[in-house]
């Protein structure tokens, strides 16, 4: 019992501090749903009985908090009727506490000295997550995996200039708060022409190889909102469109973040869109999300109704749930929305954003040399990936409606004590509590 109890302080302590909450904040209370660990203290539920014949066992644990600076978070006391080692225990008082995790044992032990019984309850832990709209100027949380301030393969890493602009554009997308204008970004020459390589490359492989609900998009924003290789499209202008088509919006994101942030947006249609443009040196492929990946992969497919609803779908499924979860979604994230083909006529098209987004991936992916399986996503999503260079496999779906329910089946099983909804009206995410 014990053993275990250390078991769950242990994890409790891991979640606190190895990874910070969602929004790399402190966790928040949130109506009963959240954990409030924080630095090395756990939160632990007791039940502390006892007979009212030796009520100085409740003094004597009022001692024992103090000795432990155990930080009492909510007592209850109830009557009881209990035979204990032929005793009649009468008292029994609910206790929510907040105790050093490495005094957890000791505490205890003391505690059963001085009352009769002593339970534990380890702490349900139901990772934060935003419910309003607002909420998501706290999920941010970078990872700082493609840096190039930290990485030394990052093709800018010994380009001070280069880094210097992504520092720039880390902070614009930092300061932003949701619901203000995106901001605008005035490219130099050199990030222009990136972008004319990036985009006139694709531009021509695309009518064979992107899906049909890609060109038609495209075709749309190469007309009302240009799209076109001599200039970088600004974010408040597509998201404008987006809103218009999907309901989707783009808010700006300083780089990659955590996958648990990352797709709770989506499920307010909400998409993180990096404002900065991959190194001049590597414009065929990049690790990381730039602009390149989000306005010419992501956001035509974002236009389209059922991908949309087939992206929040995912979203919603991800709020609250555990890491394990949270791992699984974003597998099946990466072999869909990112790389995922689909047939169309009898012939595989990408509709994958990273895909539609390097020229180079999207010629190998459709090329004979790759393993390519139906999209089933028991399987999908524990398909490990890699993410410094190409897919040794990729999933091909029938359709995104057939990908959507195949989704909503998938995230049903998953085990969450609540259900979500998403109200359009008040862009809120409403819990509802399961019996
Ligand atoms: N962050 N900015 C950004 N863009 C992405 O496309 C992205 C991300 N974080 C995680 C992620 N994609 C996926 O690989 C999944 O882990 C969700
Ligand atoms: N490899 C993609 C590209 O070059 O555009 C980006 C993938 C981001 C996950
Ligand atoms: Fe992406």
């Amino acid at each position: 019992r014990r053993q275990s109890l250390m078991e769950d302080a242990r994890r409790e302590r891991a979640g606190g501090s190895g990874a910070p909450g969602p929004c790399g904040g402190p966790p928040c209370g949130d109506g009963g749903l959240g954990s409030e660990t924080k630095d090395d203290r756990v939160v632990l539920n007791l039940v502390v009985a006892l007979s009212h014949e030796k009520s100085s066992g409740f003094f004597k644990t009022g001692k024992i908090f103090e000795t432990f600076e155990a930080k009492l978070l909510h007592i209850e006391s109830r009557p009881a009727r209990k035979v204990k080692n032929s005793m009649l225990v009468d008292l029994e008082f609910f206790i929510r506490c907040e105790v050093h995790g490495s005094d957890l044992d000791v505490f205890i032990n003391s505690l059963r000295r001085v009352v009769d019984d002593v339970r534990t309850f380890p702490e349900e832990r139901v990772p934060w997550f935003p419910r309003k709209m607002k909420d998501l100027d706290r999920c941010q949380l970078l990872i700082t995996k493609f840096d190039p301030d930290v990485d030394k393969d990052h093709p800018g890493f010994s380009d001070p200039e280069y880094r210097k602009r992504r520092a720039f554009l880390s902070e614009l997308a930092f300061s932003y708060k949701q619901g203000e204008p995106l901001p605008t970004v005035e490219y130099t020459a050199e990030e222009v022409s990136t972008w004319r390589e990036v985009y006139s490359t694709l531009r021509s492989i695309y009518p064979g190889m992107a899906c049909r609900q890609f060109l038609d998009a495209l075709q749309q924003l190469e007309r009302e909102c240009g799209y076109g290789e001599d200039r970088i499209p600004q974010l408040q202008e597509v998201s404008a469109f987006l809103k218009e088509k999907t309901g989707f919006q783009l808010r700006p994101a300083a780089g990659l973040l955590s996958a648990r942030d990352f797709l709770a947006s989506l499920a307010f249609r909400v998409f993180q869109c990096t404002q900065y443009i991959r190194h001049a040196s590597t414009p065929m492929h990049s690790p990381e999300p730039d602009c390149c990946h989000e306005l010419l992969g992501h956001v035509p497919m974002l236009a389209d109704k059922e991908f949309a609803e087939f992206s929040q779908e995912i979203g919603l499924a991800s709020l609250g749930v555990s890491d394990e979860d949270i791992e699984k979604l974003s597998t099946l994230y990466w072999f869909t929305l990112e790389f995922g083909l689909c047939k169309q006529n009898g012939a595989l098209k990408a509709y994958g954003a990273g895909l539609l987004s390097s020229y180079g991936e999207l010629v190998y992916a459709l090329s004979n040399e790759p393993e390519c399986r139906p999209f089933e996503p028991e399987e999908t999503c524990v398909q490990p990936y890699q993410d410094q260079t190409y897919q040794p496999v990729y999933f091909v779906s029938e359709s995104f409606e057939d990908a959507k329910v195949k989704i909503r089946k998938f995230s049903a099983k998953i085990n969450r004590p609540f259900s979500v909804r998403y109200d359009p009206f008040t862009c809120a995410v409403e819990v509802l509590d399961q019996p």
